[in-house]
């Protein structure tokens, strides 16, 4: 394993000590670190990758320096336009450091939407000119080795970190002062919902624990599109299943993944029918994996949402309050309740046991009956 504390330290040693990027479980003790010892210029948590990679580059430019981003390597779609575009060597060639969470590793059990993109991730960096170092106990020589070759050669260079190599980074654990769970929340949008609605939710433990309300009811999971990958897209995929239907689609959102494509909210209030309806949990955090912070806390989404062109925006903090505004979400034009919630979830949370295709073909049986 590799000392978590020691690696960054090393980093800050070669002057590595600007930091961008979106996190992820396998660099979850890595990015509380990060936290903990950066200043918010010198971490910057960003709405998607290609802002890091972006980020990173213009640090260059004005400092000279080298920044380094950290992504899951589910983010190497939204860094492929900046890293090719922008710091790729015949573009502006800008030297960085890429850290990325490597899941799906083949030959190691992932879930899967992981899969895929883990067998490929080593492929698509070489594709684009990018090098990939395995991450392993030998750090300084891995650091020093990509330190040389950014400063060299001045392109990125790719750190892949496998699941389980940070040691545990013990940092005081987020809080925020809500009152119900993202669990309770959902139970309570189910319970207001009726068969022929459909839900599409969002990336990470909001559909894990979708998933488990169904089976907890007894009821199928033909009426949830559970976007396990693809995070920030909910809303478009709701969007885009509104358009095709008739059937009320409820989007339900989280925080991080709202910020990660927001643009879409430019988009939808131009063509969205009566019957899309957005909810958005904010629990200030990426939750799911490991509950770094987002910024949602301090956007007044009620005012963003309305300026957009959504005629209500209800605010929820109760499941009381939530029956309430699920009640005036089901009529009227472009509704969309925000509900705050606490952070954490259960520590026996599962996993869905359907194959996203089975949800898919489910689904779409469902949505012709
Ligand atoms: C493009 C991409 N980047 C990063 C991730 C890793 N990831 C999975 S869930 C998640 C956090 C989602 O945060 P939020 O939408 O606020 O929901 P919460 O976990 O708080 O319920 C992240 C960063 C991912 N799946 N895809």
């Amino acid at each position: 394993m590799v000392d978590t504390e020691k690696f960054y330290d090393y980093l800050i040693t070669k002057n590595l000590d600007f930091f961008a990027g979106v996190p992820d479980s396998l660099l979850k003790n890595l990015c509380s670190c990060i936290k903990e010892k950066s200043d918010k210029t010198h971490n910057i948590i960003t709405s998607n990758e290609g802002n890091a990679v972006a980020l990173a580059s213009g640090y260059h430019i004005s400092s000279g320096k080298y920044g380094v981003v950290y992504m899951q390597n589910s983010g190497i779609g939204n860094a492929v336009n900046p890293l090719l575009s922008l710091a790729d060597e015949e573009v502006y060639s800008i030297p960085m450091l890429l850290i990325v969470g490597w899941r799906g590793e083949p030959g190691i059990k992932d879930e899967p939407q992981h899969i895929k993109q883990g067998k490929v991730t080593i492929e698509l960096f070489e594709t684009m000119g990018i090098e990939c170092v395995i991450l392993d106990e030998n750090y300084q020589e891995k650091i020093d080795y990509c330190y040389k070759y950014i400063s060299s050669n001045n392109k990125p260079i790719a750190l892949i970190v496998k699941k389980g190599l940070f040691t545990e980074y013990k940092s005081s654990k987020p809080i925020n002062n809500y009152l119900i769970t993202r669990e309770e929340a959902l139970e309570t949008i189910v319970d207001c919902l009726n068969e022929n609605d459909f839900i599409v939710s969002t990336t990470g433990k909001t559909s894990r624990e979708l998933f488990e309300i169904r089976e907890k009811r007894k009821e199928k999971h033909s009426n949830d599109f559970l976007t396990v990958g693809s995070m920030g897209h909910t809303s478009s995929i709701a969007l885009g299943m509104s358009i095709g239907s008739e059937n009320n689609i409820y989007c339900i959102d989280g925080d991080g993944s709202f910020i990660m494509h927001m643009g879409s909210f430019a988009i939808i209030p131009t063509v969205a029918k009566q019957n899309f309806k957005y909810i958005l949990i904010n629990n200030g955090a990426h939750e799911s994996v490991g509950g770094q912070p987002t910024v949602a806390f301090n956007i007044d989404i009620q005012k963003m949402l309305l300026s957009l062109g959504f005629k209500n925006v209800y605010i929820a903090k109760t499941n009381e309050e939530i029956k309430k505004y699920m009640n005036n979400l089901k009529n009227g034009e472009l509704q969309a309740l925000v509900i705050y919630t606490k952070l954490g979830s259960r520590d026996n949370l599962g996993r869905p046991t359907i194959s996203p295709i089975e949800n898919k073909k489910a689904m779409m049986e469902k949505f012709r009956n």
